[in-house]
């Protein structure tokens, strides 16, 4: 049971119980958009370490505070979690919701590190069940998804080059090399598998400190990869960018482009400028596909269909991230390992994949 304070709710009996872990800017839109947009959903819990946050998110989204996150995903009036808690708990909270047989829709990284992604599919591969959504949220931006439309229609051939860029305001507090990779870039690297249906056969990556308050990380780091599929990508990622925040793809093909650019602010005019607003970070350039992929996840839980991103598709960024540390590392180019020892994913992911999130 929760510490139980401020219950707001007046959703129907059979909405889903959700309960956030982690009241920070992220997990407070999840449950936000929870209580504000999603049918069929209510926010059951809230947790955080602190103690103040969740209160607060629970007094406007209504459930419980609970101290802590085991008692949340154990409470048997909790259906559904989301894990939205800083990024080195996730594969131990994730493991948890698998182990008491709970859908979560867990933030990325689904892990920092290969080994905790890998031990993820196994679990959900021994119970024959795949319980996982990660927070891919790009896979439900409508850009995106008219980008993977009209590639799957052949409108521009077959793709040859992706060229994908990444830019945040700031860096987050205590930002390391490989924290720009698995926290950062292992959107872009998704966006490369998702978007081309391709595997990642190679990747080279070389970086610069621009940033003297970084004290060395590489804040801005430049990856170019192969695919199975014979295509190229450039992949910027930028985490001092300072001006705002940005996320753009153009996609050569053999007989055209689709280009990915942010949704435009209007135009102002004044004193002979021409201004245009810009996002200053993903909470605003991404808002609809937020509402989206809750709105889906929820009701694939509910109709029990396969999440959207899954378990598989986490643990496959966390290989292709990790290769690009080692390539940071050694200065030259780094295979992919195989994610399964040659056998490609298990099963349980290979059959039935949403391969577009509409699903
Ligand atoms: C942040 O954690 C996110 O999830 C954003 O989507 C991403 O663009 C940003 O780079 C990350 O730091």
């Amino acid at each position: 049971m929760g510490a139980g304070v401020s219950v707001h709710n007046c959703a129907g009996a059979e909405d889903m119980a959700v309960g956030v872990i982690g009241a920070g800017g992220m997990g407070a839109r999840h449950a936000d958009n929870l209580h504000e947009a999603i049918p069929r959903a209510r926010v059951g819990g809230v947790t955080d370490a602190d103690g103040s946050r969740a209160e607060a998110v629970a007094a406007r989204c209504g459930g419980a505070v609970y101290r802590d996150p085991l008692e949340l995903i154990d409470d048997d009036g909790i259906d559904a979690l989301v894990i939205a808690s800083p990024d080195e708990t996730h594969a131990a909270l994730a493991l948890e919701c698998v182990r008491r047989r709970k859908p979560v829709l867990c933030e990325k990284p689904l892990a920092t590190n290969v080994e905790d992604a890998r031990r993820i599919v196994a679990a959900e591969t021994d119970l024959g069940e795949r319980l996982i959504q990660v927070g891919f949220m790009r896979r439900y931006d409508p850009q995106h998804l008219a980008a993977a439309d009209a590639l799957a229609a052949g409108t521009v051939g077959r793709p040859v080059l992706f060229k994908g860029w990444h830019r945040t305001r700031r860096a987050a507090p205590g930002t390391t090399t490989e924290f720009v990779l698995f926290n950062t870039a292992v959107h872009d690297l998704d966006a490369v598998r998702w978007l081309l249906r391709q595997e990642i056969a190679e990747v080279y990556v070389r970086g610069v400190n621009t940033d003297r308050l970084l004290d060395g990380v590489l804040d801005l780091q430049l990856i170019e990869l192969s695919t199975t599929g014979g295509c190229l990508a450039t992949l910027e990622i930028y985490v001092t960018a300072g001006y705002g925040y940005e996320v753009g793809v153009e996609l050569v093909g053999e007989r055209g482009t689709v280009h990915i650019a942010p949704p435009q602010a209007p135009f102002v005019r004044h004193e002979q400028v021409r201004s245009q607003r810009l996002d200053g970070d993903w909470l605003s350039r991404f808002r609809d596909a937020y509402v989206a992929e809750l709105t889906r996840w929820v009701r694939a839980v509910h109709d029990g269909v396969p999440p959207g991103p899954d378990a598989w598709d986490g643990y496959a960024s966390a290989v292709a991230a990790d290769a690009c540390a080692t390539s940071l590392r050694t200065g030259t180019p780094a295979r992919v390992p195989d994610a399964w020892d040659g056998h490609g994913p298990p099963a349980l992911y290979a059959s039935g994949r949403p391969r577009n999130d509409r699903a």
